[in-house]
């Protein structure tokens, strides 16, 4: 059984082809910057976006045309292991993510859950086997049932508390049975609505007490994947406690978890933060915490999470200056947490649309290999830095001086000279590169 019979595995045809299930950028093995582009991409596929999405929105229904409906909700899992994995193999995509209800009916009970999830587990371990797929990484979802209404780790029920508790650990447990590289925690209903009722300091403790079982469970089952936490400031909550890069960074600090955990930063939550992805990539970077990249892009006439595929270069080519600089993101990857629009209901728009991610994060690779190759920034930036090249800069650098040393230069200085950045003519040049002019 296939559910793209019309439709073959898509290989890399170059920029000139008229093949719209072909790569026109994605060469998989082509080395960019030392590294096959494919180790440099790590492209990961989302099941909630790709299986689950039906296309409705507040305003209209399902729309979305999808073949893999069966008579029973288990009937339908299945079928949909069998479709993801088509699309894993047909994409040419080595890792995916998934939240525990994107795989498995929740069923009646706990229990019930649970031997959903053994049950189509088992399923994608057999395709992870036969395919070489790999988990990237797999989460709890813990803000759609109405139990979470009031949070997760972050409630103010002891016994929504606990069931939260119960998920995580059977995702760390799928976690191991999968070889899932990292484990995310995106914190949808950990946040609050009014601060009337709201003891912050209480919840935030709970939350990294959550956080610190989780690592204590995967040490005691030996094993420890990446731990992600996802920012992202609002929506579903009015206000979320993992804010952005910054917010969630001081959170790790203050509660010891620097050792295990990193970020996991989506482009659209960076824009509903109010910065670049690029701002939130580089905080992340700079303090060791750039861990995975959940891609996507938003659209600034829209004030949410609108989750797009990404198709915009420069963001891509930003992403992967930011990348390049890292040294890379694995273990993490580049997850398309991204869904079709509405119009796109089509079955192969799936396809279309992850080769449209695929194609833009690919050129986005070359152009920032050619800007590092050429020192474009690098060269930009020392030249703007440059005065700390002087005497008086290297004398600063080494805590050399005090306020005092520098009060006696300051009195001697009989006219500071500054540089313009000329930053609209560094546009127009960087334009060029995109456009494969330089
Ligand atoms: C929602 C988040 C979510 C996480 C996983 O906005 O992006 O999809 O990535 O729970
Ligand atoms: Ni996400
Ligand atoms: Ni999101």
């Amino acid at each position: 059984m296939t559910y793209f019979p019309n439709i073959e595995k898509i290989v890399y045809e170059g920029p000139r082809t008229k093949n719209p299930f072909a790569f026109r950028h994605y060469n998989p093995d082509e080395v960019v910057a030392g590294k096959t582009m494919k180790e440099h991409l790590r492209f990961g596929v989302a099941y909630w976006h790709t299986m689950n999405q039906d296309g409705s929105d507040p305003f209209g229904k399902p729309v979305n045309e999808r073949t893999w409906f069966g008579a029973t909700e288990m009937e339908t899992a299945k079928n949909r292991v069998e479709a993801f994995f088509e699309i894993l193999e047909k994409l040419n995509v080595e890792y995916f993510c998934f939240h525990d209800v994107d795989i498995a009916p929740e069923g009646d009970s706990l229990e019930e859950f649970y031997r959903n999830i053994d049950e189509i587990t088992d399923l994608i371990k057999e395709k992870m086997d036969a395919t070489g797929i790999k988990l990237l990484w797999n989460t709890a979802n813990m803000f759609s049932h109405p139990r979470y209404n009031n949070g997760a780790a972050s409630t103010n029920n002891a016994e929504v508390y606990a069931f939260a508790a119960a998920q995580i650990k059977k995702g760390l447990d799928i976690s191991k049975k999968l070889g899932g590289e990292n484990y995310v925690f995106w914190g949808g209903r950990e946040g609050y609505e009014t601060l009337l009722n709201t003891d912050m300091a209480f919840e935030l403790d709970n939350v990294a007490r959550m956080f610190k079982m989780a690592v204590a469970y995967a040490e005691k089952i030996g094993h420890k994947p990446q731990f992600l936490i996802e920012p992202k400031p609002k929506e579903p909550s009015k206000h979320q406690y993992d804010f952005d890069a910054a917010t969630s960074l001081q959170f790790i600090q203050k509660y010891g978890l620097e050792g295990d955990f990193k970020l996991n930063l989506e482009a659209n939550h960076a824009t509903l933060a109010g910065h670049t992805f690029e701002h939130e990539l580089t905080v992340a970077r700079i303090n060791n915490a750039l861990g995975s990249i959940d891609a996507n892009q938003g659209d600034m006439l829209l004030g949410w999470d609108t989750d797009e595929f990404p198709t915009n270069l420069y963001d891509t080519t930003f992403t992967m200056l930011e990348l390049l600089e890292n040294g890379g993101i694995a273990p993490g990857g580049i997850n398309f947490d991204a869904k079709v629009r509405r119009s796109s209901f089509a079955m192969e728009d799936l396809l279309l649309a992850h080769i449209a991610g695929m194609d833009t994060f690919a050129k986005g690779l070359k152009v920032a290999a050619r800007l590092r190759e050429d020192r474009f920034l690098e060269d930009l930036k020392a030249d703007r830095y440059a005065s700390f090249q002087s005497e008086l800069g290297q004398n600063i650098l080494a805590d050399k001086e005090d306020l005092e040393s520098l009060t006696n230069y300051a009195l001697q200085i009989e006219n500071i000279e500054l540089k313009s950045g000329h930053i609209e003519m560094v546009k127009s040049q960087l334009n060029d590169y995109i456009t494969g002019e330089l």
